[in-house]
């Protein structure tokens, strides 16, 4: 398929979501520990109960990060030379997108989605607030390497990917990740990616399991979404959000416990819980300095720069695309 500027486009119909989310919440509830992928946390309803997590006294990740990027625009604009497209993976936040690129001068930019609402909403918003910058969204699945338009096929390029969204991969998906991201940006590409630090527990947890039960509401959505799309039975009241620290992987994970043995249906299967037990619907990795630069080294970029917040909560890294060279 391609649009109307003639982009490659695959196509993400309703019907695929649908057939896809099914796939994913069967085979998911059908494996021990049960698991759902956290993409299908992000409906509607569920990327607008994440915007009012943004805003929680506890969350700090979206704080933090946006202050590093205010106070260290000076920092980017020596590294990060004008001219670069920015190619950010995700639809942008209408924060931190419009600080990175009034700081550094970009050519273009190029917000990545596979929702394409979102996609096209985040771009005109953008394309509004910078009347001079061309702007080229890309409906894709950024997982995989994407083709970019040609209008910015000669220039080099900046990776943005913040909200240390890396955190909701394990290794080995994360690694894949930043390998596809080299591919799609080029060799002489450089990445401005943010990724939280491991810290207090208490604190962790916190942000995970907010006062208000914002966050609480996110992960039930998620079994609230599955009895409407899927004609689930889930009984919504007999199932608790859990946020805990896994110490072993690193990571705050989300899940639904149940608080009683139950049973229920989804498209037609059965299903049951023990009291307890739970469904894993999302994990958020966690890092320190080493084991950041081990996983970008892993995916193929060398940092260059890292900064931190003044409360050294969350960190913002620079990294280029590592050239090919013998090693030791
Ligand atoms: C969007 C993946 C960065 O892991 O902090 C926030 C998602 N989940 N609260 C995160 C999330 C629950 C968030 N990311």
């Amino acid at each position: 398929m391609a649009n109307a500027k003639g982009l490659a486009l695959v196509e993400y119909d309703e019907d695929g979501v649908a057939k896809a989310f099914r796939a994913d919440v069967l085979e998911g509830l059908a494996q021990e520990p049960k698991a759902i992928p956290a993409r299908w946390l992000y409906d509607d309803a569920g990327s607008e109960l994440f915007e009012a997590i943004t805003r929680l006294p506890e969350y700090y990740p979206t704080r933090a990060e946006t202050a590093i990027l205010r106070e260290r625009c000076a920092d980017l604009r020596r590294l990060i030379a004008p001219g670069r497209a920015v190619v950010e993976f995700g639809s942008g936040s209408s924060v931190k997108t419009p600080l990175l690129l009034e700081c550094i001068e970009p050519a273009a930019y190029v917000p990545l989605d596979i929702s394409g609402d979102f996609l096209r909403a985040a771009a005109a918003d953008l394309a509004e607030k910078f009347p001079g910058l061309p702007v080229h969204p890309v409906e894709a699945d950024f997982m995989q390497p994407v083709r970019l338009p040609e209008a910015v096929g000669t220039l080099p390029k900046l990776g943005f990917f913040p909200g240390s969204t890396i955190g909701n991969m394990v290794a080995r998906t994360a690694v894949d990740l930043l390998r596809s991201m080299r591919q799609t940006l080029g060799g002489d590409a450089l990445l401005l990616i943010g990724m939280d630090l491991v810290k207090d527990v208490a604190v962790l947890v916190a942000a995970y399991d907010d006062a208000q039960g914002v966050t609480a509401e996110f992960n039930l959505n998620l079994a609230r979404r599955i009895n409407r799309e899927l004609g689930g039975t889930i009984p919504l009241d007999k199932l608790r959000h859990v946020a805990c620290w896994n110490d072993t992987y690193g990571r705050i994970e989300m899940h639904l416990e149940s608080l009683d043995d139950i049973e229920f249906e989804i498209s037609g299967r059965r299903f049951a819980l023990a009291r307890g037990e739970t469904i894993h619907t999302e994990n958020s990795h966690k890092f320190d300095r080493r084991s950041q630069y081990t996983l970008l080294l892993a995916g193929g970029w060398t940092p260059v720069e890292r900064w931190l917040d003044e409360n050294g909560q969350f960190s913002l890294i620079l990294a280029e695309a590592t050239r090919p060279r013998n090693a030791p």
